[in-house]
C-alpha cells in the first residue's frame, strides 16, 4: 500500500465502512481558501504537507509510528462546499467506528466546513488555539463567511455556549473592536491569552485540566498563528508574541486524551521559505505521539 503521510496508508472514502473500530485514525484534507484579506495560499498545505512529511523518517527519539497499535488512514482531499455530504459521512463512519479524525486546512474557514457536521451535546467542547479569535460576525466587512468569523458561525449554527468554547494563546495586534469587546469581556467564550501562558504556564496547565474535566469529547482546533511568527515566519498575518511550541504540546497533553478531532490549518509557505511545512509536520507528529499515549 502506497504510504502518503508519515505512516498513514492511503486508502478510498469507499473503504470508510471497512475500516476497524476503536484504533483507527483518519486524516483528510480540505484544500479550500474563503475570501481573504491577507495573503493567500493555505489551500496548498494539504498536499504541501504531505509531499514534506515523506523527508521524514517517521521514527522519532520518543516515538515510531509504524510499531503502535492505531491504523493511519490517508482518504484524501475534499471540497468542503462541492462535498458537503462525503464530509457528513466521514463523521458518520468516525462516530460509528470510534475513529479519530485529524484534518490538514485550508484556512480557518474549513473548521466550520468540518465541525458543523460533527455531533455535539452539552459534554463537547472546542479548543482553539490562535493568534486571533476570529469571533467576528463580519470580516472583511460585508463578509459573513471567512478564516475571520469561523467560532462565530460555529456558535451561532451549533448554539454553543460560552463555558464549551475555549481559545487559547491570543495575541493579535489586529483585532477588530467588535472581537475585542467579546474577548475582553468573556461574554462568549473563555479565552486565555499568549502573555498568561508565558507568565503563569502552571496555573494555565491547571485552569485547561479542569476545563477538560468537564466534557466527554473535545475537538482541537490549531491555527499557524498562535505559535510564535519565529516559528512560522510564512503567516498570512504576522503577530509578534505568540506561543512557543512547547506550551502548546504542554496543553495538548491535556486535551488529547478526550481528543476525537484535530485540525491544523493556515500552514502557508512561499516558494522561497517552507520552514512552515518543516514545523506543521514536526507538529502532527508530536499530536500523533501524544494521541496514542
Ligand atoms: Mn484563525
Amino acid at each position: 500500500m502506497k504510504r502518503t503521510f508519515l505512516g498513514f496508508f492511503k486508502k478510498s472514502y469507499d473503504s470508510l465502512n471497512s475500516f476497524e473500530e476503536n484504533n483507527t485514525l483518519i486524516l483528510f484534507g480540505l484544500p479550500y481558501e474563503r475570501i481573504k484579506a491577507n495573503k493567500r495560499g493555505s489551500r496548498k498545505a494539504p498536499k504541501a504537507l504531505r509531499k514534506k512529511s515523506l523527508e521524514f523518517s517517521g521514527i522519532s527519539t520518543t516515538f515510531n509510528i509504524s510499531q503502535n497499535n492505531t491504523n493511519y488512514y490517508d482518504i484524501g482531499d475534499y471540497n468542503p462546499v462541492k462535498e458537503k455530504e462525503k464530509i457528513q459521512e466521514i463523521w458518520n463512519s468516525a462516530i460509528k467506528k470510534n475513529c479519530k479524525l485529524l484534518v490538514l486546512g485550508g484556512d480557518h474557514s474549513i473548521t466550520f466546513d468540518a465541525l458543523s457536521k460533527a455531533p455535539w451535546d452539552e459534554k463537547t467542547a472546542l479548543i482553539w488555539f490562535d493568534a486571533h479569535a476570529d469571533l467576528a460576525d463580519e470580516y472583511p466587512p460585508g463578509i459573513f463567511q471567512s478564516h475571520g468569523t469561523v467560532f462565530a458561525n460555529l456558535k451561532e449554527k451549533l448554539q454553543l455556549n460560552k463555558n464549551q468554547m475555549l481559545f487559547i494563546g491570543g495575541h493579535a495586534y489586529t483585532q477588530t473592536i467588535d472581537e475585542h469587546n467579546k474577548i475582553q469581556d468573556e461574554t462568549e467564550i473563555i479565552h486565555i491569552p499568549a502573555q498568561e501562558v508565558h507568565s503563569n504556564k502552571k496555573e494555565i496547565l491547571k485552569i485547561v485540566t479542569e476545563f477538560v474535566s468537564k466534557f466527554d469529547r473535545i475537538y482541537v482546533s490549531v491555527d499557524s498563528d498562535a505559535f510564535d511568527q519565529a516559528y512560522v515566519p510564512t503567516h498570512a498575518t504576522m503577530e509578534p508574541f505568540g506561543l512557543t511550541p512547547h506550551q502548546v504540546v504542554e496543553i495538548l497533553q491535556i486535551v488529547l486524551p478526550k481528543t476525537q478531532y484535530v485540525d491544523v490549518v493556515e500552514f502557508r509557505h512561499t516558494l522561497f521559505n517552507k520552514a512552515a511545512l518543516n514545523f506543521g509536520v514536526g507538529l502532527i507528529f508530536k499530536i500523533l505521539e501524544l494521541w496514542e499515549s
